[in-house]
């Protein structure tokens, strides 16, 4: 059985959401963060790169980093296009989602969530949050940007992939009480009334976002 490596509340929230979308039978691996699960050498020798998600496959394989999970699941299970087929849909998709990850994610919020990375003492570690919430708040400038640009509430069309790495960091906004820009909101609303999103986040614990 598929197998998510996952912490409640984290950028794996994305993942089980796409699973529960593509209604995939799979069972997760709960992974403590704030205990160092990720740097055990048993979860190396699964991802040597130590982050989650990780997703690992009924043969064995292991799939790490965001976005080749998304794709992989979007490639596999073609029936839910949440790939959409129009190569300009596409490539918003992989903007929305790259950004998402890699820039809101891993520039802004890490700063805010992990400012003992940037900096030893207490004050550089004030200083990393602010820089990182400044990161934030532009990152979701962007998105909103593209939001506005979009036909429906989603980043494309239709419900896809890049859908739910933009809402887990709507989600973080919400949660440390940053205000969304108004096409993210619209994003976030849309995103809460899904049921497969829903029944996460009650999952998870987080039940309370739900309207
Ligand atoms: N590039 C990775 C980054 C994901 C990431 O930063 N995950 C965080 C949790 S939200 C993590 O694994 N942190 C543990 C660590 O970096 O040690 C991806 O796309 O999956």
């Amino acid at each position: 059985m598929i197998t998510l490596y996952m912490t409640p509340g984290s950028c794996t929230t994305g993942i089980n959401i796409l699973l529960e979308e593509l209604e995939l039978v799979f069972q997760v691996q709960v992974v403590d963060l704030m205990k160092g699960d990720t740097r055990t050498p048993e979860y190396l020798a699964i991802n040597p790169k130590g982050t989650i998600p990780t997703l690992v496959l009924d043969d064995g394989t292991a799939l790490t980093d965001y976005l080749t999970i998304c794709w992989w699941l979007g490639k596999t299970y073609p029936r839910k296009q949440l790939i959409p087929e129009d190569l300009m849909a596409q490539i918003r998709v992989l903007d929305a989602l790259s950004y998402s990850v890699n820039t809101l994610h891993g520039h802004g919020y890490t700063r805010i969530f992990t400012p003992d990375r940037y900096a030893a003492d207490t004050s550089g570690q004030e200083r990393v949050k602010a820089e990182g919430m400044v990161l934030v708040k532009k990152g979701l400038h962007y998105l909103n940007n593209l939001l506005a640009g979009s036909p429906s509430a989603y980043v494309t069309e239709k419900f896809s992939i890049a859908d739910t790495a933009l809402f887990y960091n709507e989600f973080w906004a919400v949660h440390q009480q940053i205000d969304l820009p108004e096409h993210c909101q619209r994003h976030f609303d849309a995103m809460v009334k899904r049921r497969a999103v829903e029944q996460v986040l009650v999952e998870e614990g987080y039940g309370k976002y739900v309207r």
